[in-house]
């Protein structure tokens, strides 16, 4: 099945339209002084990467319920992934979860992966689970345990991953635990986080040349009265004690609710300490749903932050653009083309703000212009720009409806009879 067949004759019959929105669009924008060409090439410059825990089926304490042609093992996700960016053109990185996606032969996996046009974002270790045959177990924790031999255990696996990584080419590390406590006293809070200093100390002290390090904060779950590492201000004092290579990733969905994120994120531009987002949307907790998707005007604010500090040209400021989402009701290729495509239209939307008029309006206090200069970004229809964008790159101008006529989960379902799932890392 040649998939850019289908989204040649899939475009084919909306192009006319599209070019007649675009033209428009171009117009509108005109008016208000800005280009609409220089937007299009960073809707195509856009990257973000996916999990590739997030191409099977999620699922929640209660249930899981699988979808049909779930991919049984790494080279199927692989697979997967290679869809979503030959129909949104933004995601040729791949975030890896170990051991989940440990290969047998990592070079294999590479080649693979390169043969696709994909290469590997950033290793994601994992000592919230116990692995079959695993010495020690990490009920009490990991890297914060209070027996030292567990925590070089999850040292250990750390190292592991570091050199998985090097040999798949990645060029950054994420660090979440699930370390904590479920009752009051159960957990000493400073002699915990020592303990963690002194284990990503020791993972810090392993990393390879050209390697980032990502500290993932999270403010509850699986622990439910204390987390070690459960806010932003805690990953950033851990960031500092361990040195220029280390960075605080911000999560969207592991903060209280109606905590003000956009305004985290640019503390941690502003502080030099921003590794970059796992993007998703939530409700209530951690939700993982699809970003955009519950909260859009957040996602746009984030972004605005984001968008600020890039053209400010704020020194350092390179952050990684991750999805990190369980897809539990919907077909996990589908959330995740249209998640991609809502993170390019908030950065559109982003740069459409007119930040001489903005800074004016601050300057001034006059809280109605700044608010207005950017509901007027948020409430401009960018559709025609981000589809022209997956149009000049080889994509789909609408990726799902391609998706669904491509009959890709149709045939990968007589490809990959269910079978109970190896390392597919249920969420
Ligand atoms: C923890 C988390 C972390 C991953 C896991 C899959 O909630 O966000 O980033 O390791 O999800
Ligand atoms: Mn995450």
């Amino acid at each position: 099945m040649v998939i850019r067949e289908f989204v040649n004759d899939h475009n084919r019959k909306a192009l006319d339209w599209l070019h007649h929105d675009y033209e428009h669009l171009g117009k509108q924008l005109r008016r208000r002084g800005v280009e609409v060409e220089p937007l299009t090439e960073r809707a195509m410059a856009f990257r973000v990467a996916v999990p590739s825990w997030g191409v099977g089926t999620g699922g929640t304490r209660f249930a899981r319920f699988a979808g049909p042609g779930e991919p049984r093992d790494v080279f199927e996700k692989v697979e997967d992934c290679e869809l979503v960016n030959q129909m949104v053109r933004v995601t040729p990185g791949i975030s890896l979860h170990i051991p989940w996606d440990e290969p047998e032969d990592a070079a294999e996996l590479l080649a693979f992966a390169k043969a696709r046009g994909l290469f590997f974002d950033s290793m994601n270790s994992n000592t919230f689970q116990d692995q079959e045959g695993q010495a020690r177990s990490y009920k009490f924790g990991s890297l914060t345990h209070t027996d030292p031999a567990v925590r070089s255990q999850a040292v250990e696996h750390n190292l592991h991953c570091l050199a998985l990584g090097q040999r798949l080419g990645a060029r950054s590390h994420t660090v979440w635990i699930g370390d904590g406590g479920n009752f009051p006293g159960q957990v000493h809070f400073r002699r915990a986080l020592e303990r963690y200093l002194e284990s990503l100390r020791a993972i810090y002290a392993g990393l390879p040349d050209g390697f980032r390090m990502f500290i993932e904060h999270k403010l509850y779950e699986p622990a439910f009265y204390s987390t070690v590492l459960n806010d932003w201000g805690t990953s950033y004092y851990c960031t500092r004690e361990l040195g220029p290579k280390a960075f605080s990733l911000v999560d969207l969905g592991h903060h209280a609710p109606n905590v003000n994120i956009e305004m985290i994120v640019a503390r941690l531009v502003q502080l030099g300490k921003l590794a970059g987002f796992h993007f998703n949307d939530s409700k209530y907790g951690d939700d993982d749903l699809d970003a955009g998707s519950i909260k859009p005007f957040q996602l746009f604010l984030v972004f605005n932050e984001l968008v600020d500090a890039e053209l400010e040209g704020v020194p350092g400021f390179d952050p990684a653009y991750m999805l990190d989402q369980s897809h539990n009701v919907t077909d996990p290729l589908e959330s995740l083309m249209t998640s991609a495509v809502e993170l390019v239209r908030a950065y559109v939307q982003a740069h459409l703000v007119d930040r001489a008029i903005l800074r004016g309006a601050q300057e001034e206090n006059d809280p109605i212009l700044a608010l207005q200069a950017l509901k007027l970004a948020f409430t401009t229809d960018v559709g025609p720009i981000l589809a022209m964008a997956r149009h000049r790159t080889g994509g789909a101008i609408d990726p799902v409806a391609a998706y669904r006529a491509s009959g890709y989960r149709r045939t990968k379902a007589e490809e990959r009879p269910a079978v109970a799932s190896r390392g597919a890392g249920i969420v």
